[in-house]
């Protein structure tokens, strides 16, 4: 086979991550940052398996909220990525920001959400065109704003009512306890979404943003579009009660696949040299572990939270022992739950919607089949009664 000969019938998939990070600037970063700038994101696109959490400590406390984090990244993708752009809006300076090694990401501060593009430029060797993702920064949590309750005496934190009931909060990352029985076979690597890939006319590959399973689904992108403008001098000197959300990071980053299709041999060999760091079998808690100081304890609803099952995950909802609910950030129909690291249980638990899926499918056209052949009776007899009059 001669070296530019592409193999047939392979395909590669290394599990990527990309998307944004955001938080509210301190008091202390705003005076130093631009004018009207609110916040600081992060851009950033990983290996989606991140490195094991560091050692446990002694303490009992849980380790302090890492507002920065970042997930994955136990696999450095530069033997594959030769360069990373991230085109910004136009309001900042130079906003083609290029990075031709790991860590691939841009971090700056600003006031306005806008949509970067990712652009993926591979190894010479790999002979793949470049690849463009399409990511909106996030600066604002979804779903309703839950008011910060008075100040508690210094050190307690009362336990807090949610509106709508915890059981809505839980999200559909579709893993860890609610994973069935008799499918372990089906959960393999690729049992998660790999999203299209549409050509432009030059040949390049343009990806949109996949929709994300559970973030999408719930709650109301409420801000997109919003911060057209810089925030008003009157109203940034207004003082503002902030919701308990808006003081944690806000997460949209999404699971993605790089999958490369009929590989040239070179190319083939590189990425067998560097396989992926599989998951771990579970979240392992990152940055924030177990009922950490970012989880909230709120009263059970009055009837039992299906969504609490099934789901994982450091915001994810749980059922604790003592009937109390512990849901991740209250009003917060999203961006909270995103996990902050994935595993197999998640992977599972994926392909146990889609299989679910697949049944209900199976189910509707036996339906259809039965109603079909009901009505091709009908059909037969009418025709022969029409025979014989
Ligand atoms: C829009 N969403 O579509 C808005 C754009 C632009 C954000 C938001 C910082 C730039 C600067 C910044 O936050 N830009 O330093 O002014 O029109």
């Amino acid at each position: 086979m001669s070296s530019s000969e592409r193999i047939r019938n392979v395909q590669v998939h290394r599990p990527v991550i990309y998307g944004s990070q955001s938080r509210l600037l301190s008091d202390a970063e705003k005076a130093l940052a631009p004018p009207g700038h609110t916040h600081r994101w992060t851009v950033f696109f990983t290996s989606a398996t991140s490195p094991p959490p560091p050692a446990a400590s002694s303490s009992t406390q849980p380790p302090p909220i890492d507002m920065d984090y970042l997930p994955g990244g136990a696999d450095d993708l530069s033997y594959l990525v030769k360069k990373v752009t991230f085109r910004l809006h136009e309001t900042y300076p130079n906003p083609n920001r290029v990075c031709d090694k790991p860590p691939f990401l841009v971090s700056e501060t600003g006031w306005g959400e806008f949509t970067v593009q990712v652009r993926l430029q591979f190894v010479q060797e790999s002979g793949e065109k470049p690849l463009t993702l399409s990511h909106a920064i996030k600066l604002h949590h979804w779903g309703a704003p839950v008011e910060a309750p008075p100040a508690p005496p210094a050190g307690t934190a009362p336990p807090l009512r949610e509106a709508s009931g915890a059981a809505s909060v839980g999200p559909s990352t579709g893993a860890g306890g609610g994973t069935r029985a008799g499918s372990e076979a089906g959960a393999g690597a690729g049992g998660v979404s790999t999203p299209a890939a549409a050509t432009t006319g030059d040949g390049e590959q343009i990806k949109s943003e996949a929709s994300t399973p559970a973030r999408n689904a719930t709650g109301t992108p409420a801000t997109e579009g919003e911060g057209t403008e810089p925030p008003k001098m009157e109203e940034m000197t207004q003082p503002q009660t902030l919701s308990i959300a808006s003081k944690y990071p806000v997460h949209a980053w999404q699971y993605d696949e790089l999958v490369f299709s009929d590989p040239l041999p070179a190319f083939y060999t590189l990425l067998n040299q560097h396989p992926r760091h599989p998951f771990p079998p579970k979240t392992g808690g990152h940055a924030i572990k177990g009922k950490s100081t970012r989880d909230v304890t709120v009263e059970p609803p009055q009837t039992p939270a299906p969504a609490a099952e099934g789901s994982v995950g450091p915001a994810g909802g749980n059922n604790t022992p003592g009937g109390t609910v512990v849901v991740g950030i209250p009003g917060e129909l999203g961006s909270a739950d995103v996990p902050l690291e994935y595993s197999l249980a998640m992977e599972k638990g994926e392909w146990n919607k889609l299989d679910d899926v697949r049944v209900k499918i199976v189910e509707q056209m036996d339906r259809w089949r039965e109603r079909l052949i009901a009505q091709e009776k009908e059909l037969a007899k009418l025709k022969e009664e029409m025979n014989l009059a």
